[in-house]
């Protein structure tokens, strides 16, 4: 049995109740703990983790981010807040009635872009095979180096986390498994500031009692024709062989055979390039007409020229997305002839899009956004016949 001192990374007897070396009493003990090298990494509540950072007079106090006003979300709670209930994307109104006392700032991006890219940064110290997922979490492959003593995988993500709560001023929650299924559960098991490890030799049983939602691939769509059927545990999954997951999932079903053995086969894939860039906004009362939604869109796509333009990226299909008063989201998609970043032709391509859904219905939300993306530098060829 390995233990792991989590102050300082130091490998201590496992029957120690504190670290011999340095008196903490933060340990993870665990059978496999040196032979698991693949994790997740998650910040804490993390625009809110930065925000406190930043203003420590915040420290004690539930904080909220998210727009203030009645009509705002919230996009994350600090886990004070969450203590009275409020939680990412319920309304602000909602989070307001459960914890009246919150403190409520609203989003800062350009902030949180910067923590992010920085702890990235610390990420790629410990190994090149970092696959950010968001802007606050990645999968590590940390195998390369894994038969070093002093480069054991669970030795580095002691490190790791300290190194970002020290240099970038927010706390991680580290998972460490055999492969990103069990990882990215790992890291959701112990928060905040966690460190939770899941070996081969506990996977199924672990999975068993857990619901359906937990195997990644299983939305909440699934999971109503699966409790539909009497389905809602893992462990019923468990018990259906492959081929009748296969009748049941088609291709899915094979990977789900998998899955709920806690078995995974995709790889980390470093610096997964961006996918899609996109802006929106929600107005403080639903528009219907037209020139008001054109408006809106207009501002848009010149917030979103300069993403793009910060990113040095470029889109070459045009998204526009409406929700209506009722909540109802939909989105219209336009491919342009090659990729933009100049927002007057998403525009452009927008208003177009526009123009077929503004019939008379109410919007409470409008976005627009790109993807297909390429570099800059494969952005807007010049027209010969347009000089
Ligand atoms: P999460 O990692 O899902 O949440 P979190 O970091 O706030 O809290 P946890 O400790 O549970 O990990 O998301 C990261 C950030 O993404 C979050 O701080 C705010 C943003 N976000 C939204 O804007 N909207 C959302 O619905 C969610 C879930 C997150
Ligand atoms: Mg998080």
């Amino acid at each position: 049995m390995a233990c792991l001192c989590r102050d300082c990374a130091h490998l201590i007897d496992a029957d120690a109740a504190s670290c011999t070396n340095c008196g903490s009493a933060r340990l993870v003990t665990h059978p496999e703990l040196l032979d698991l090298s693949i994790a997740h990494i998650d910040c804490d509540a993390f625009y809110a983790s930065v925000e406190k950072r930043d203003d420590p007079a915040l420290n004690d106090k539930p904080v909220i981010v998210g727009h203030p006003g009645g009509r705002g979300v919230v996009t994350t709670a600090c886990y004070i807040a969450r203590q009275y209930g409020p939680r990412s994307a319920m309304p602000m109104f909602k989070a307001l009635q459960l914890c009246p006392q919150a403190v409520v700032i609203p989003p800062d991006m350009a902030k949180y872009r910067q923590a992010s890219s920085q702890i990235r940064s610390l990420f790629l110290k410990a190994t090149p095979l970092v696959e950010p997922v968001s802007l606050d979490e990645a999968y590590l492959d940390l195998s390369a180096g894994a038969r070093l003593v002093d480069r054991a995988p669970a030795i580095l993500l002691a490190r790791l986390a300290r190194a970002v709560e020290r240099e970038v001023g927010v706390t991680v929650s580290v998972g460490l498994s055999y492969n990103k299924f069990l990882a990215k559960l790992a890291s959701d098991r112990d928060k905040p500031q966690g460190f939770s490890v899941i070996g081969r030799a506990e996977a199924t049983a672990l999975l068993a009692p857990l619901p359906v939602t937990t195997i990644h691939g299983i939305g909440a769509a699934t999971a109503r024709r699966l409790a539909e059927a009497g389905i809602t545990s893992v462990r019923q999954l468990q018990a259906m062989p492959e081929d009748a997951l296969s009748a049941r999932f088609g291709k899915f079903g094979r990977a789900l055979a998998h899955l709920v053995h806690g078995e995974d086969r995709r790889r980390v894939v470093a610096d997964r390039p961006t996918k899609s860039i996109s802006v929106e906004t929600t107005f403080s009362r639903d528009q219907s007409a037209y020139p008001a939604l054109a408006a809106a869109l207009e501002d848009l796509a010149g917030r979103l020229e300069q993403r793009l333009k910060r990113a040095s990226l470029a889109g070459e299909t045009v998204v526009l997305k409406l929700k209506t008063s009722d909540f109802h989201s939909l989105s219209r998609q336009s491919r342009l002839p090659h990729p933009t970043q100049r927002g007057d032709l998403i525009l452009e391509h927008g208003l177009r899009l526009l123009g077929r859904e503004a019939d008379g219905r109410a919007f409470r939300l409008i976005g627009i956004g790109v993807d297909h993306m390429a570099p800059a530098t494969a952005a807007d060829p010049p027209d010969l016949f347009e000089a």
